[in-house]
């Protein structure tokens, strides 16, 4: 069983990913963080850029549904989506969980490290915020709690520690909390 704490941050989690909040994980919500991306990014429709962030984005949801073993026009409630965390990303198969954070860690990276430089600069990780509608006035504040060498930037090895601590912590003030913002308001 996840804790208390464990689950208030999937549900958060559920939250960033239900970009139109209508309570239900879809196809849509994943190309509606594609179109925000696009605009982020000055990619306009009809060009190629605009093209494949979309289709990225797809695959997103698409590997998503893979990882909860559901076909790709399915949608998923939040109480789906916790018993499947508690079972798979919290409690789970470790060799499972571990391909799909090192996975997580690498389309992050890959998505928002627009300079390509390896590591997610405080401008990079705004873009995080704002493609997931997530409130940008915790993503100072979030990223220095992942910079944990305070090099402000955030290395590939911080953030899939981020991301361990995110998923499965069960300690208030682990750093890696604070990925996805700020999501106390979801305590139960
Ligand atoms: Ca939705
Ligand atoms: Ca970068
Ligand atoms: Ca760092």
């Amino acid at each position: 069983m996840m804790t208390s704490l464990q689950k208030r941050k999937l549900a958060h989690y559920f939250n960033v990913l239900d970009f139109d909040k209508n309570g239900v994980l879809e196809r849509d919500d994943f190309i509606n963080i594609g179109e925000n991306l696009c605009v982020l990014w000055g990619f306009r429709e009809g060009t190629e850029a605009y093209t494949a962030c979309l289709h990225r984005c797809e695959g997103t949801w698409k590997d998503f549904c893979d990882f909860m073993g559901k076909p790709y026009d399915s949608t998923a409630t939040m109480e789906e989506w916790l018993e499947f965390a508690d079972k798979v990303i919290v409690n789970g198969d470790e060799e499972l969980y571990e391909r799909h954070i090192n996975k997580l860690a690498k389309e992050i990276i890959g998505f928002f490290d627009t300079n390509q430089d390896g590591y997610i600069s405080l401008n990079e990780y705004v873009d995080l915020f704002m493609a997931y509608r997530i409130e940008i006035r915790y993503s100072a504040k979030a990223f220095t709690k992942l910079d944990l060498d305070h090099d402000d930037y955030i290395s590939a090895d911080e953030l899939l520690s981020a991301i361990r601590e995110f998923f499965r912590s069960d300690d208030e003030n682990a750093k890696g909390n604070w990925l996805f913002g700020f999501w106390e308001s979801n305590s139960n």
